[in-house]
Parts: structure tokens; C-alpha cells; sequence
């Protein structure tokens, strides 16, 4: 049967899994015969990207507001080809999108979720979202965090207060504390179900 695409996104704090469990995602829909593409945001390798990474890497200070815009536009430079693959029948599997963007900037002083959703308002809408649930403390635990700006465990803690505002209908939350296998069969689960859903049905403007 032929039809569009599904947009899965996976999202959770910092070493959740993320990486992780998209690689063992990808490579078990292709088996399964799925048209699937992975993506990851922020896409470090584009303009926007290289100015994200120096500021993840304090090689360059930057307004928060600028970096939270940077974020926002990393995003929408793929959204035409986000698009276009959904609309050939390839199901994208993303690496974080929009809520991280509003997560981690609302976690920072002087910024509303409100204020921080508005860039992003209008690209795909998600009909995954796959939330790697892990506590700040739990994901310290995993080799601790390194160098990057955000790696901080009472920062984590509050981005993960701010995802958890940003459910909506389309979230699974996955218990991320259980084993590698035990994450992706419940992962699996839940993408099978969808990309058979969604065939027929119009992709969404996020936050709209
Ligand atoms: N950001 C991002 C914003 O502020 N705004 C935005 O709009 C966006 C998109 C970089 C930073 O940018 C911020 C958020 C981040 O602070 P990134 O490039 O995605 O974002 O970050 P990375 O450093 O690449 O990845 P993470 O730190 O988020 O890690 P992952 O991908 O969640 O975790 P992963 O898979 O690398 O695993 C981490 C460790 O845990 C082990 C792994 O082997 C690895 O060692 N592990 C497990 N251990 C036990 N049990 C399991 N089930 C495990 N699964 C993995
Ligand atoms: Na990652």
C-alpha cells in the first residue's frame, strides 16, 4: 500500500538514548522494508549549524535569543525537504525537533515556553513523538555528562519540567531507564502502529 510518509520524532534531556535508539530504529524499519531516513537536529553541519556548535562548545558567545532563533531556523531550513520525503512515501525518523528548542530555552532565565514555541509554529507536525523518559540524575549516571553549554544536571532538571508541559496527543513517554532492547521493542511498537495509520492522512502545521 502507498501513501505518505510518518514523521516520528524522539526526544528526552540530555544522554536519554536518543542517538541511541534512532540508529536501532532505522535500521529495524529497513529490514522491515519501510522507506526511512534519519535526521538530526541541530544539523551541525549547515551555516546555522556551525554557529549552533561553537556556541554548544563555548567557542563563541552568543545572545540567548539569537541562539534560540538559530535553533529554530536549523529546523526550518530541512522543512521543505522534510516534506518532500514524507510526500514520497519516506518516513523520517528525527533526532530532537521543536520541543527541545522550546525545552532547553524556557529552562533559561527570562524566557516563557510561550515566547519560545513561536518560531517554530508551523513546520510538520510530528504524528510521533517517541519521550525518552529518564530523570537529570539517571542520565548523569550514564557516563556523566561532558564539556557542552547545556550539560548541567539542575539545567536538565528543569528541561525536563518543561517537556513534560509540552505533551500533547501524538506523545508516547518510554521509560528510558530499561534496557537498550526493552526501549526499542516498545519504541518499535509504537512506529509500526503509526506508519500504518497515517497513509491517508494530511500532515499538520505544529502549534497551530
Ligand atoms: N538543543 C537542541 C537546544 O537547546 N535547542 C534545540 O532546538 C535543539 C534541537 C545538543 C544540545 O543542543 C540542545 C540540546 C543539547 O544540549 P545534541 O547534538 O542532540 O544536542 O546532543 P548530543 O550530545 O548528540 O546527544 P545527547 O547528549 O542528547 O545524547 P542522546 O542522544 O540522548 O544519548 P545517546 O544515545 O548518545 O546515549 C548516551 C549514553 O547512554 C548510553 C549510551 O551508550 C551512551 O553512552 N545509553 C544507555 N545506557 C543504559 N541504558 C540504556 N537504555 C542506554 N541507552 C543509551
Ligand atoms: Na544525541
Amino acid at each position: 500500500m502507498s501513501g505518505r510518509g510518518a514523521l516520528i520524532v524522539v526526544e528526552g534531556i540530555d544522554r536519554s538514548g536518543k542517538t541511541t535508539q534512532c540508529a536501532k530504529l532505522v535500521s529495524a524499519l529497513l529490514s522491515q522494508g519501510h522507506k526511512v531516513e534519519v535526521m538530526k537536529f541541530p544539523d551541525r553541519t549547515t551555516e546555522t549549524g556551525k554557529m549552533i556548535d561553537a556556541y554548544l562548545q563555548r567557542d563563541q558567545t552568543l545572545d540567548d535569543h539569537v541562539v534560540h532563533l538559530l535553533f529554530s531556523a536549523n529546523r526550518w531550513e530541512q522543512c521543505s525537504n522534510m516534506l518532500e520525503n514524507l510526500h514520497k512515501g519516506v518516513s523520517l525518523i528525527v533526532d530532537r525537533y521543536a520541543y527541545s528548542g522550546a525545552a532547553y530555552t524556557s529552562a533559561k532565565q527570562g524566557f516563557t515556553l510561550d515566547w519560545c514555541k513561536n518560531p517554530d509554529k508551523g513546520l510538520p507536525d510530528p504524528d510521533l513523538v517517541l519521550f525518552l523518559n529518564l530523570s537529570s540524575k539517571e542520565a548523569e549516571s550514564r557516563g556523566g555528562y561532558g564539556e557542552e553549554i547545556y550539560e548541567k544536571v539542575e539545567f536538565q532538571k528543569k528541561v525536563h519540567n518543561n517537556f513534560l508541559q509540552l505533551k500533547s496527543k501524538q506523545w508516547k513517554v518510554i521509560d528510558a531507564s530499561q534496557s537498550e532492547e526493552n526501549v526499542h521493542r516498545e519504541m518499535l511498537n509504537n512506529v509500526n502502529s503509526v506508519i500504518e495509520n497515517v497513509k491517508g492522512q494530511q500532515i499538520g502545521k505544529l502549534w497551530l
